[in-house]
């Protein structure tokens, strides 16, 4: 990858991975309905990316902007690939339109809405929830969830699913998970709107703690008022995608599924005098909550939060002074409805800068000097609320080359409710009345390295004590064991943190100054239990990805979402488990990483009403990527 820095601002075409405007979203989404005819639904539209070779030695010369659409056509129960050139000369116009078979794309806001109120209006639902008191349908909410796939006759209809639970609402402001109706699930067909079935168990009563936690109902604590300010402005820049702070440059993005995407990350070295790539693309492409709990409500809950929904479908249009503090500049992006409108989804992507402590500091108490430099962070986040959760998805950029990406796990848990004084299997109370079930929260990034160029391979580097003998006499001697990952079997890795593990990404054609092929460290800061479901659960099939908290794969442009690119529904199978039965190698090729990370959740008074953040992440880390501290030429913070 040769890109020069100052690409993105000094040309006047839109660069190949400029993001998706609301006119070209708009005029794709009208034209991929209008092919697929009356009764079809815009699920979501995405930029096609162009091939990598052609990103890469992009000239400036405008290239044609093609939108890929999937269109679901529920009157024959199809899904559709519309792909359609922007400027074919004579406008735009639809490439290509194939159905894709048996699959279910993700659920729309429509559908929900929709499935809520077929399931409310199902005369054997509502005599459910008479036989537990409940007769004032309008203080009823659904949630109808995607159904999963658990190999059973109702699966194997073909049908287009939802499992539908009740919660008993408030009004305006409440919490609906603070009333959950227990043991009553409907399963509706969400083209038809015809329930199938409803499940109806042992009656629990309904909680009555409305656990509100909106402001008007919470006595307030001050804190005293904290301004950050930076006189001159922020000390980057954002064109057209294209961020540029002190030596980072990179493309950012919003995928309708994936939320927050990278591209092209490089470092602008000073002393090379070029950009040096590190990541050609990187987002969290996949992610799965499975739910350990037995009961009616809960065993089936398996959610592909991005595949089943989308993280950038859900991105919240974020807040100055709440979502985000300090000098900010916002980057939108663009919301389509199922109808192919398309609007701006403003301030979806937040970025400012941090200050974040010392960086580096040595005091010489000979000679009574001190040298001290601030560390400070570029900051890119976006959150998606996802029925009760909100996801925040965070990427630092340090000075020092250090990039962390970071989930901050918020909002309302799924709750359970319970007899007071009782117990439940498989959850912790949270309330007297409610528990938490056991659930996990794994996460799936997709990491496209190009560390100073495609060709790069993957070490598991673990700290090895050394048995007491002749080249150890004092018993003291530590060193490392640095294992090549040759193919795709050899590369699905365990995190092991009694062995320090990591893992390093190399080039081996490029050396630094100490003749070693430069590298980046990935760091397992956070990578949790693995799906701990048993290997026959249809959910290990389905989210086999979680199982590993490493895989490496080579790269392949279609190869984008560990789960499959249609995970509604899906029996599983799709995805890493079916790539790397091939046992490709990975060395000395153009690689993908993808790292599992998580949080397995088990749920605690203090997660009610709403959840304080949990932190799951990890870190990326130069290791001789440079010849020296990067941050050496940082100006003194004080003099
Ligand atoms: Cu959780």
């Amino acid at each position: 990858m040769t890109v020069a820095p100052d690409r993105c601002a000094d040309i006047s075409a839109r660069h190949p991975l400029a993001p998706l405007t609301v006119a070209e979203a708009g005029t794709a989404a009208s034209l991929a309905l209008r092919t697929v005819g009356t009764g079809s639904r815009l699920v979501y539209c995405a930029l096609v990316e162009p091939p990598k070779a052609t990103v890469s030695g992009w000239d400036g010369t405008p290239l044609p902007r093609e939108v890929m659409c999937v269109v679901y056509h529920k009157p024959e129960r199809a899904t559709w690939m519309v792909t359609v050139r922007l400027d074919t000369g004579q406008g735009a116009g639809v490439v290509s339109a194939t159905t894709v078979p048996g699959v279910q794309p993700p659920i729309t806001d429509e559908e929900w809405a929709a499935n809520a109120e077929q399931v409310k209006a199902d005369p054997a639902f509502r005599a459910s929830l008479a036989r537990r008191g409940i007769t004032d349908l309008s203080r009823v909410q659904v949630d109808p969830w995607t159904a999963s796939n658990f190999g059973l006759d109702v699966d194997k209809t073909g049908r287009r699913l939802g499992r539908g639970v009740a919660y008993v609402i408030d009004g305006p402001g409440s919490n609906p998970y603070a009333r959950p109706v227990e043991n009553l699930v409907a399963i509706v067909d969400r083209d038809t709107g015809e329930v199938i079935e409803v499940q109806d168990g042992e009656v629990v009563p309904v909680p009555q703690d409305p656990g509100r936690y909106d402001a008007a109902s919470t006595q307030w604590r001050e804190l005293s008022p904290l301004r950050i300010l930076q006189p001159n402005g922020p000390g980057f820049t954002l064109d057209d995608g294209c961020l540029r702070w002190g030596p980072w440059q990179l493309r950012l993005s919003l995928h309708p599924i994936e939320g927050l995407v990278l591209h092209e990350v490089c470092w602008v070295d000073s002393e090379r005098a070029r950009p040096r790539p590190i990541l050609y693309r990187a987002s969290m492409s996949e992610m799965i909550v499975p739910y350990g709990s037995t009961s009616l409500n809960h065993w089936w809950k398996n959610a592909f939060d991005a595949g089943d929904i989308g993280l950038g479908k859900t991105a919240n249009s974020l807040e100055l002074g709440c979502d985000c503090l300090g000098e900010i500049v916002y980057m939108d992006a663009v919301s389509v409805d199922e109808n192919g409108d398309a609007t701006a989804l403003k301030n979806a992507i937040c970025l400012h800068e941090e200050d974040y402590g010392i960086l580096w500091k040595h005091v010489d108490p000979l000679n009574k000097t001190s040298e001290t430099r601030r560390s400070r962070r570029m900051v890119v986040s976006s959150i998606a609320t996802v029925g009760n959760y909100e996801y925040g998805f965070f990427w630092y950029f340090y000075l020092d080359g250090t990039i962390t990406a970071e989930i901050k796990l918020t909002g309302i848990i799924q709750t359970q409710a319970v007899s007071p004084g009782t117990r439940v299997p498989y959850a912790n109370p949270v309330t007297p009345e409610l528990a938490g079930p056991h659930h996990q929260h794994i996460f799936s990034f997709r990491l496209d390295m190009c560390l100073d160029g495609p060709a790069n391979s993957v070490y598991e580097v673990d700290a090895v004590p050394v048995l007491s003998g002749p080249g150890n006499p004092y018993g003291n001697a530590f060193t490392t064991r640095s294992t090549l990952l040759e193919t795709e079997s050899q590369a699905q890795r365990m995190a092991a943190p009694d062995k320090a593990r990591y893992w390093k990404i190399v080039n081996h054609g490029v050396l630094n100054a100490c003749g070693e092929p430069v590298a980046y460290k990935l760091i397992p800061t956070h990578a949790s239990a693995p799906l701990l479901a048993q290997p026959e659960a249809a959910i290990s099939a389905r989210a086999t990805f979680a199982t590993k908290h490493l895989w490496v794969t080579p790269y392949r442009p279609d190869e984008r979402r560990p789960a499959g690119d249609f995970t509604n529904q899906h029996p599983g199978g799709a995805g890493l488990p079916q790539w790397t039965a091939a046992d490709r190698p990975v060395t000395d090729t153009d690689i993908v990483l993808w790292h599992t990370v998580g949080v397995t959740h088990f749920c605690q008074p203090e997660d009610f009403p709403v959840m304080p953040c949990e932190y799951t992440g990890f870190t990326l880390k130069p290791f001789g990527f440079f010849d020296r501290n990067p941050a050496i030429d940082l100006a003194p913070a004080c003099t």
